[in-house]
């Protein structure tokens, strides 16, 4: 953990240095967040991952189509992004919900 020395305003302090150190802070490190990388197959029919992209990413129906499009074309896209806790919940959620469909479609998350 790093520190943040904190100047002292005024100069009061009979030390010669004029920055004293008068109280240190630990900085605050944002939480990571996560890509949700969704995968090609040649079987996972396209309205199936266009319904997914709508139920569990809040897409609308044209860029859910046009990310089913990227991911069908390009072998992958990024999803979406979001804190560790979300991405796995959805990430769950998505494996779940094409495990009980039978498709073999894959979706994974990568630290950003
Ligand atoms: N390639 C699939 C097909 O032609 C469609 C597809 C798109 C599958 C995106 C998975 O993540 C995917 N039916």
């Amino acid at each position: 953990m790093t520190f943040q020395p904190i100047k002292a305003s005024g100069n009061s302090n009979y030390d010669t240095d004029e920055s004293v150190i008068v109280e240190t802070r630990p900085k605050t490190r944002k939480p990571p967040l996560y890509k949700i990388l969704l995968l090609n197959d040649d079987y996972t029919p396209m309205e199936f991952v266009v319904l997914i992209l709508e139920r569990f990413f809040g897409l609308n129906h044209a860029q859910s189509f046009e990310i089913m499009l990227t991911v069908h074309q390009k072998g992958v896209a990024v999803v979406g992004v979001f804190s560790q806790e979300i991405a796995e919940t959805k990430v769950g959620q998505v494996m779940d919900f094409a495990r009980r469909h039978q498709h073999p479609l894959q979706c994974t998350m990568e630290k950003e």
